[in-house]
């Protein structure tokens, strides 16, 4: 028999689930979230009254729109667009563009809905937001990219600007595209702004946003790990992925003396127990973001084990480090981590883990920060990113680094503060509840928009 909470939690997703029907992701994000948040609003009337929850997962937009192309062939090609305007309460909506296949407005409502309470742990004033297109850049040219990216920006920049909503990158979203649609904005709108974070260094960008979310994530876990009195120093360290933030979570798992022994793209992973030292990931680093080639290759270059079609989980490691796409640590994989040995999971990923999967991390009271918090130093930096852009100023590396490193412990120290129940710290709930007030009373003071 559920008893009384369970029950208000089961009432609230049967009404999720039937007004949102096939949206698989977002109802997981919203699940996780109520779990945490219905007793606290129960216990905290104002919110309950002003039914900010039930507003809280409606985004206040959403935009879907077609955007079709001319591939190298001169043939038509046609993707769908998408911008999810999440909530505005505490700043601009902000948030990245995802490129892949699998995007569908379910992913990206549950990205989307994240990323509002991801936005609000950072303290920096940025609402939540999130978009995309179902392209694949994989395979396609520089030029065919270029055009995708400009047919997307046209349609795109009627709904955003440097005050109104300020994408950046995600899966399939780096440097290249960020530059084609920053230069389409600027063709049709006459105006150099900071309507996109993760721009070159030369034209707006900010030192230290690449490597942001992978270091974020190291940060996060680092303090996580304080907590038990330990350090990075002589960890081994399981990484999936191989795209920006797997990449910059190896590199700084590194330089605090730890070993990364795995890294994965959707094909397969490798299996280097020798550690992926700085010379084999500024060798990754080519292949991935200049060559754009398949991991595989770097089992042939430097002798390691690759995995076909295989996750990286079930090597015996101390820290996990997913930084890959949603669901992919199922829950005989969480199992077999923690069987191993494992006792630390830092999310570089957004929802990594399934909820079975979370579930076990939290029954075997290991450390586990989730992506909302772990991961947000990527736009935490992309936020300071905007100061600066306002500011035309630019910050040295050491002073971003430095900023984006208080802002990670300062998230830790926020989830300890509402998730701390006894001996153990529970970071789901304390990032759920320290991300959600500030949004909520935000919400309040505005009044019923
Ligand atoms: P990239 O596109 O740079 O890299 C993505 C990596 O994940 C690639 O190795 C890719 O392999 C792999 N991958 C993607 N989709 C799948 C899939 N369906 N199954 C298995 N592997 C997959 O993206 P990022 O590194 O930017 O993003 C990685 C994760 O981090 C995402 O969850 C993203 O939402 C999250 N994130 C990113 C931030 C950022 O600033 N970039 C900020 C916060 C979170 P392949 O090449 O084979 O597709
Ligand atoms: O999931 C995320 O936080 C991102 N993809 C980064 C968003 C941003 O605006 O930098």
């Amino acid at each position: 028999m559920p008893n009384v909470m369970e029950q208000k939690v089961q009432g609230f997703m049967a009404r999720v689930i039937a007004k949102n029907p096939g949206e698989v992701e977002f109802h997981q994000a919203v699940h996780e979230v109520v779990e945490s948040l219905i007793p606290f609003v129960e216990e905290n009337p104002q919110y309950k009254e002003a039914k900010i929850l039930e507003r809280m997962i409606e985004p206040e937009r959403v935009i879907l729109f077609r955007v079709p192309w001319i591939n190298d062939k001169g043939g038509v090609e046609l993707n769908k667009g998408y911008r999810i305007e999440m909530n505005s309460a505490i700043g601009p909506y902000k948030g990245g563009l995802r490129f892949h296949p699998t995007v569908n407005l379910g992913i990206l409502k549950f990205l989307a809905f994240e990323q509002v309470l991801k936005n609000s742990l950072t303290t920096l004033p940025m609402g939540g937001g999130k978009g995309g297109s179902d392209f694949d850049p994989k395979g396609k040219s520089d030029n065919e990219v270029m055009r995708f990216c400009q047919s997307f920006m046209t349609e795109l920049q009627r709904h955003i600007g440097p005050n109104t909503d300020v994408p950046a990158g995600d899966i399939g979203v780096g440097g290249r595209e960020i530059g084609y649609m920053f230069g389409q904005y600027k063709r049709l709108r006459n105006e150099f702004v900071g309507v996109l974070t993760g721009k070159g260094l030369d034209w707006g960008g900010s030192l230290i946003r690449p490597e942001a979310t992978g270091y974020g994530t190291v940060y996060f876990a680092k303090e996580m790990l304080a907590t038990r009195k330990q350090t990075f120093e002589g960890k081994i360290v399981s990484v999936s992925g191989s795209g920006n933030v797997a990449q910059f979570a190896t590199e700084k798992v590194n330089d605090l003396g730890g070993k990364v022994v795995t890294l994965s793209d959707s094909q397969g992973f490798i299996y280097d127990p020798d550690g992926i030292d700085a010379e084999k990931l500024a060798w990754v680093m080519e292949l991935k973001n200049v060559k754009r080639g398949r991991i595989k290759e770097y089992a042939d270059k430097f002798g390691a084990q690759y995995f076909e079609g295989e996750r990286p989980w079930g090597i015996k490691v101390d820290v996990a480090l997913p930084c890959a796409t949603q669901n992919e640590i199922n829950e005989e994989e969480a199992q077999l981590l923690i069987d191993n040995g494992c006792y630390c999971v830092s999310e570089g990923a957004n929802m990594p883990s399934t909820a079975e999967a979370a579930k076990i991390y939290i029954d075997s009271k290991i450390l586990y920060g989730p992506g909302k918090a772990a991961n947000a130093g990527g736009v935490a930096v992309s936020g300071l990113e905007m100061s600066q852009n306002s500011m035309r100023l630019s910050w040295s590396r050491e002073e971003v680094d430095t900023k984006l490193h208080s802002i990670m412990v300062n998230i830790h120290e926020n989830c300890v503060k509402w998730g701390k129940d006894d001996d153990f710290i529970n970071y789901v709930d304390g990032a759920n509840i320290a991300g959600f007030v500030k949004v909520a009373d935000a919400m309040l003071a505005q009044g019923v928009v």
